[in-house]
Formats: structure tokens, sequence, C-alpha cells
């Protein structure tokens, strides 16, 4: 490596104690970063409590919906809504999976995007603003860090068509 970036062993010395590490290895050493990562994550997923289940309050699967405002209400069983960041046993804050094509690593924090909603607040309820068509919605909910349980608490996929 040394001779294809073209450093010599002195000046790779220097260059260390110039700039200790953060300049040389963004600040994480190779290895020691990723190990750590797996370690912390499988230890981060909360089991899940027996017959837990999330589902939708509403919409109804198939339901017809004009002008484009869903009001999608979360229902929770056997687990507690908790904000993210609370470490409450047997509780977790809801996602909104929005016509998600793959699901995300199920061992990992959620990724936020327009297809992932994180509702970290603890709020049960929102209302979406959804482009005319055919949309399906799923429910999972995430621990305190955005991490599914173990088994994940998944709902069933509804499909809703906005006129
Ligand atoms: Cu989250």
């Amino acid at each position: 490596m040394i001779k294809v970036l073209g450093f010599s062993p002195a000046l790779l010395l220097a260059a260390s104690a110039l700039f200790p590490l953060t300049a040389v290895a963004g600040g994480h050493l190779p290895g020691e970063a990723g190990a750590h990562e797996h370690q912390d994550h499988g230890s981060m997923q909360a089991a899940t409590a027996a017959d837990a289940k999330v589902y939708f309050i509403e919409p109804a699967n198939g339901q017809q919906i004009s002008g484009g405002e869903v009001k999608v209400v979360f229902g929770i069983e056997g687990m507690q809504v908790a904000p993210a960041g609370t470490d409450t046993p047997n509780s977790g804050h809801h996602h909104l999976l929005i016509d998600l094509e793959q699901m995300p690593d199920m061992t990992m924090p959620l990724p936020a995007s327009e297809n992932v909603r994180h509702f970290g607040k603890g709020q049960t309820e929102t209302t979406l603003t959804l482009a005319p068509g055919t949309h399906r919605l799923q429910l999972l909910l995430g621990n305190y860090a955005h991490i599914p349980h173990n088994p994940p608490v998944l709902s069933e996929v509804i499909e809703i068509t906005v006129k």
C-alpha cells in the first residue's frame, strides 16, 4: 500500500504524528469498527413479547380513498409504544413501510426514507399524502434504537387505492 500511494515509511510516520489516526483512517481503525458494530447490534436487538402484534386500525385493506390524504391509525397488542431512546422492556415505536420494494436488514437500525417512516415520538397515527394509484402499507415495530425486535413485529401488508 505504501508503494502504491508513493509514501515512504518515514513520510507516513511523520503524517501519523501530525494527524493522529483521524487523517490516516478516518477516525476508525480498520477491522475494529466492523467487529464492534456487529457485536453491538446483536445485543441491541430486543426480544419480542409472546403474541405481540401490530396492525392497521385504519384504513382497511382494499379501501378506496379520494383526495390523496390518507389517515392511518396504528394498532398494537402485547407490547407498548415508547418513544425512541426509551429502553423500556417489551416496547417499541411504529415504522410505516410505504410501497417498500425490499425489506431492510432486520438486525440493524431501520433507515429513514419516504418508504420507511419513523414515528419515534411514539405517535400512533399519521396522515399521508399519496399519489393516485395503488399503495402497499405495512407496519414494523422498532426498539428504542430503531432496530426491529427478534423476531420482527410486522403487520399484514394492506393495499389501498387513492383516486
Ligand atoms: Cu425508528
